[in-house]
């Protein structure tokens, strides 16, 4: 049983009211460590520690703390296995995952901000009798708080660039997935990264993470969760005025035109629908396909579903493992029963996964891969987040048709649209109210670009000069020619 502990001012240390929560392996049912149950002073005594650092952390160049995150990424792909490992137990998502997803991307997040940040020259704007130079400083002491779904990954994604700009961090991962947080914290700890230019807080959301968003010390504030906290972050630290990045929850669609690649779209439709079990805000949730294409393409798709192995994580052929808790598993069977309830049919899937591999408590939260047709585009479970192994096929008659059953939806983070005239798909994408589309391709990412969404899916983006422009503050200097007249 892992003892974690809170990470303050360069000391590992219990929440000063000795509380302690317990974390389990949702596969197994299995508690396998426990973590602070961390409340306002231990947040303050993490801001503290930051403000300390603060101005030393901030005094370096932006090309010295990219060395630093050189670093870092040297020494977490040092841990690459173990971080595997370890998400991979924590989230009950499959270690081939964890090792091809989460593991490899929290190596390159550091990577690629340090290298990202070398190519950017400093803005310039010049008058004819004077130049003006933005100068860019940290915001300061910096808020992170992040899901379950994709743990240090997400919390690599922030870390990185808050770092890269000079900032000090009070980072709170969520309270069911601590463990790899925890690696980074030991990881910064090895490598003598200042005291206090990192600090990791464990905790329940309304009690540690309301704490962060209330301390008057922290600055900004970037978020990665549900749409329902995210509303609560909103309303506490934007009156404080923080600087806001709000990457919420998703309902995304999957398009089918008629002329796409069919094996090609069945493909991208089914790791669109159930990677991770589906728990990524970008996954494809509605699959709309054209009715000329739909009889074939439902066949072809649900033999795919059906392929996928179902199975104890930590086996390398397992595709697809637990969701992330019990609780979550009933859950997204509530999302079933509705789908019925709604005049749906479950064409595969419905049950759970009895996979032969339980824990001391029986067997872990293992759900099979779920595909209801039938369902109006209009539907609950076709307009609320599921973010879990189930999704909704609905047909459409026409472009406009599908465009209209896209755009239903009061989420607007991401999509994928498939056909073999590729500047039809580009066209088609201009019309989905989402922050991200992907033609014939799914979970592509060059991280320069604009990561985030629009409506119930957040406000701002991070990415490449993104995250740098979040993590920063401007000042414009203007500087008059000497010789030129007044
Ligand atoms: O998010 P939460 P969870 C969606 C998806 C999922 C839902 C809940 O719908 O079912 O969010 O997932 C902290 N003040 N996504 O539980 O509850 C909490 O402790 C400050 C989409 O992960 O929003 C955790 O660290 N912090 C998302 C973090 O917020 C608070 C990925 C997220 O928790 C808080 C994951 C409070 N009052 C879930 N309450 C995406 N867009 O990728 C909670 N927290």
């Amino acid at each position: 049983m892992l003892e974690i502990k809170n990470y303050i001012g360069g000391v590992f240390q219990a929440a000063l009211d000795g509380e302690t929560l317990e974390d389990y392996n949702p596969a197994t049912a299995e508690c396998i460590a426990t973590i602070p149950r961390s409340k306002v002073n231990d947040v303050q005594m993490a801001v503290d520690a930051a403000h300390s650092a603060q101005s030393e952390w901030g005094a370096l160049s932006m090309l010295e703390r990219a060395d630093w995150l050189d670093r870092i990424a040297d020494a977490l792909e040092k841990k690459h296995e173990h971080i595997a490992q370890t998400e991979s137990m924590d989230t009950g998502k499959p270690i081939s995952l964890a090792r091809r997803v989460d593991a490899s991307r929290s190596v390159s997040n550091f990577r690629f901000f340090a290298g990202f940040s070398r190519e950017q020259s400093e803005m310039t704007f010049e008058m004819a009798d004077a130049m003006n130079y933005v100068h860019r400083s940290p915001v300061g002491t910096v808020g992170l708080i992040t899901p379950w779904n994709l743990p240090l990954y997400l919390l690599s994604w922030k870390v990185a660039p808050a770092l890269l700009m000079g900032n000090t961090i009070v980072a709170k991962p969520s309270e069911i997935t601590p463990l790899t947080a925890n690696i980074l914290a030991e990881t910064l700890h090895e490598l003598d990264l200042p005291s206090g230019v990192f600090n990791l807080v464990h905790g329940l959301g309304p009690e540690v993470g309301q704490s962060i968003l209330e301390a008057p010390g922290i600055k900004g504030i970037s978020f990665t969760g549900g749409t329902a906290t995210g509303r609560i972050v909103a309303r506490t630290a934007a009156p404080m005025f923080k600087k806001l990045s709000l990457e919420l929850g998703g309902k995304n669609a999957t398009i089918v035109l008629k002329d796409a690649d069919l094996s090609l779209a069945v493909d991208g439709a089914v790791r669109a629908a159930f990677t991770n079990s589906g728990q990524v805000c970008l996954c494809g949730s509605r699959i709309l396909v054209d009715s000329a294409i739909a009889e074939e393409f439902t066949k072809r798709f649900i033999e795919k579903v059906n392929s996928i192995s179902i199975g104890n994580p930590s086996l390398d052929e397992t595709v697809m493992g637990s969701v992330i808790s019990p609780e979550h598993l009933e859950k997204v069977e509530s999302y079933i029963e509705l789908g019925l309830a709604e005049g749906g049919t479950v064409l595969t899937g419905g049950t759970r996964a009895m996979t032969g591999f339980t824990g001391p408590d029986g067997v872990g939260a293992f759900l099979r891969p779920t595909v209801v047709s039938g369902l109006s585009y209009t539907s609950r479970c076709a307009t609320e987040e599921i973010f879990g192994p189930m999704v909704t096929l609905h047909t459409f008659d026409s472009e406009e048709e599908a465009i209209v059953m896209a755009n239903h939806s009061e989420y607007g983070l991401a999509g994928s649209v498939w056909t073999k005239d590729l500047e039809r798909g580009r066209n088609f994408a201009t019309k989905i109210d989402t922050g991200i589309v992907w033609v014939n391709t799914w979970l592509h990412r060059d991280l320069r670009t604009p990561f985030g969404g629009v409506k119930n899916s957040g406000v701002g983006r991070e990415g490449g000069k993104w995250s740098m422009e979040f993590f920063s503050e401007m000042t414009n200097i203007c500087v008059k020619n000497p010789d030129s007249p007044e």
